[in-house]
């Protein structure tokens, strides 16, 4: 060997893995350190790059699913092998189903022992397992193709329909070692990593038609729309054409919720009266009832309501995946929206005045009857009047994010706390998943630096709870709500044969969940009436220091599953 040789630099699996994250403007991951990824945490800290260590990695994989729903950068979670693995495939299945752009990457055993299934130290055919619930998946086994790999990740994951991705990284990938200098140059830059998706032009001109056609036109915002981060334009659509809209629960706040063309507060109204729908990055799942049934206007449950559909969305293969889509706008939602503004000009018909006032009619009712609600001060305190002060605070702090999960907690926080700017209301989404709540909000901390509200079910925030020390640790901005009313939906079910077990949806009585956050150095507070909820929120706000609020509420408060209670199902066998 020559002296020349000798002097060469060396880099290895675990550097080229980081330095590939970096030259992406990766800068943070949320995992949970363990054999064989240890290393990787503490060199990537070394590194410059934020490493946010979570007690449990379905967690950390919730973190870096929203991450990449609030920056359109891949979020990044990073387990060890199998066991570690699994915790964070759930986050990565939501992520799938929700959109979001993550990157799960997990470390992996001896691939030779793996294949043939010798019995490993952690064994398990990772990417096999992960495949068919992620967008995409890979497994690099040499360093010289980390770079290779890490482009193929955040492509996959944010290019086209967002989603998760799996990355697999087996442990022996680390310490290969390579020339530094050839190491750098095999590692990629991702050039325009999500390219606009420009529509076609006749397919902008058959939108525009069909809207003009309506006599009661209705747009629905979906998350998709809030993802694109279109909000100026999207705001412009609606204000220009003057169409009343409907947001999906995590596009609230895309257009202030107090609008006057919200339809929001009328919303079984608009549903079955609207004769032309504009879905803007929205789905026709269970969510808007597949687009048919009651919901809509139709007789029986999948009958037709008679409506036509425009439909914007990145994935040409979601058109007429529950009804028939008569206008199909394929493209990503700041182009196709730009497209359809310059269409429609600058006097395009408004829409006619009695569909307006009809909406208004019903809205104004229905507003006006909620304020009625809110403002009672019943004793215990209830969803509404605890729900009153977390309105007030949201008004007061519009930048502030609110995540909320639960059954009821998340029914009524939906339709009462109103959400002034985009991205800022975080939730259990496409699937309705429990256990999004803690990891929801460190990643919102995170990313954002603003205050998080978390409003959780008592029974939701035990999915996540022990990640509090997480907040702690980090010392976040994170006031959580704990609407503790003793179990699941209620805390007033019995066990109907007596003995010694509580019924299955009942949790221990009275409990201090504040207890758990002061064991780590946080704020506990305990609030029985909304003036103690509102004197700890506004604490929290003011302090930033990471508050639990254990606000009691009426335990015979709520109803089963909230506002869908109809999907249990229901024998016609009684017991
Ligand atoms: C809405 N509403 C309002 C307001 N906003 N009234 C007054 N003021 C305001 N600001 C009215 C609205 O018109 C409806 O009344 C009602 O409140 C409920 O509105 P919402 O929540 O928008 O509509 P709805 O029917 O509940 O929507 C269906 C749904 C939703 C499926 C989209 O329930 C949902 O997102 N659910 C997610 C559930 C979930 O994932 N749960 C987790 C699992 S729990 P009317 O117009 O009079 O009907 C496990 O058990
Ligand atoms: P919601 O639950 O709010 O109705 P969904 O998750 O069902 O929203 O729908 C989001 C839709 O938005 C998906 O069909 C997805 O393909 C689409 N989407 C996501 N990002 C974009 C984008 N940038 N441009 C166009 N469509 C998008």
């Amino acid at each position: 060997m020559t002296s020349d040789a000798q002097s060469q630099e060396v880099t290895d699996g675990f550097h080229l893995v980081i330095d590939a994250l970096k030259l992406n403007g990766i800068d943070t991951i949320f995992g949970l350190p363990g054999i064989p990824i240890t290393d990787l945490t503490r060199k990537a800290q070394a590194a410059g790059m934020r490493v946010i260590s979570f007690r449990h990695e379905q967690n950390a994989g919730n973190a870096a699913a929203i991450a990449g729903f609030m920056t359109q950068k891949p979020g990044i979670c990073l387990t060890v092998s199998a066991p570690g693995f699994l915790n964070g495939l759930t986050a990565l299945a939501n992520a799938t189903t929700n959109c979001f752009p993550m990157i799960l990457v997990s470390g992996s055993s001896e691939r030779e022992i793996v294949d043939l299934q010798q019995g490993d130290y952690e064994e398990m055919d990772q990417l096999a397992i992960a495949k068919p619930l992620a967008k995409a998946a890979f497994r690099v086994l040499h360093a010289a193709d980390i770079g290779v790999g890490i482009a193929r990740a955040i492509r996959a994951a944010v290019s086209g329909r967002p989603g998760g991705v799996y990355l697999d990284l087996p442990a022996k990938l680390f310490a290969q070692t390579m020339d530094a200098e050839a190491g750098k140059k095999s590692l990629i830059k991702v050039v325009d990593p999500a390219p606009r998706q420009i529509p076609a032009q006749d397919a902008v001109q058959r939108a525009l038609e069909l809207l003009n056609s309506a006599k009661r036109p209705l747009i629905l915002l979906g998350k998709g729309a809030a993802y694109a981060q279109a909000d100026a334009d999207i705001r412009a659509l609606i204000e220009r054409t003057g169409i009343p809209y409907l947001p999906m629960a995590m596009a609230k706040g895309l257009l202030p919720d107090t609008h006057e063309q919200s339809a929001a507060a009328a919303r079984s109204y608009v549903l079955p009266a609207a004769d032309v729908v504009m879905l803007v990055g929205a789905r026709l799942n269970w969510l808007l009832s597949h687009g048919k049934g009651k919901t809509w206007g139709g007789k029986e449950h999948k009958d037709w309501g008679g409506q036509k559909f425009i439909q914007i969305d990145i994935s040409p293969q979601e058109m007429d995946s529950n009804v028939r889509i008569d206008a199909p706008l394929v493209g990503d939602i700041g182009s196709c929206v730009s497209a359809l503004l310059a269409g429609i000009g600058s006097n395009w018909a408004r829409p006619p005045a009695d569909w307006l006032s009809a909406i208004a009619e019903r809205k104004n009712k229905n507003l006006a009857k909620m304020a009625e609600t809110l403002a009672r001060d019943p004793t215990p305190m209830t969803y509404h009047s605890a729900l009153a002060v977390v309105r007030d605070i949201i008004k007061a702090n519009p930048d502030a994010i609110l995540v909320n999960e639960g059954a009821n907690a998340l029914d009524f926080t939906r339709s009462i706390v109103d959400m002034y700017k985009p991205r800022k209301r975080l939730d259990v989404g496409t699937w309705g998943i429990m256990g999004i709540g803690m990891g929801f909000s460190i990643a919102a901390a995170v990313v954002s630096g603003q205050p998080v509200i978390a409003i959780e079910g008592d029974s939701a925030f035990g999915f996540s709870g022990m990640e509090v020390e997480t907040i702690c640790r980090y010392n976040l901005p994170v006031c959580v709500v704990i609407f503790n009313n003793n179990g699941v939906y209620r805390g007033t079910d019995i066990n109907p044969i007596g003995g010694p077990d509580v019924a299955p949806t009942v949790f221990v009585k009275g409990a201090r969940y504040d207890k758990l956050m002061e064991a780590f150095g946080g704020v506990g507070a305990h609030a029985t009436t909304p003036a103690e909820l509102r004197r700890a929120m506004e604490e929290a706000i003011r302090s930033k220091k990471p508050t639990l609020i254990n606000a009691v509420i009426d335990e015979t408060a709520g109803t089963e599953s909230g506002r869908i209670t109809s999907l249990n199902p229901k024998s016609a066998k009684q017991n």
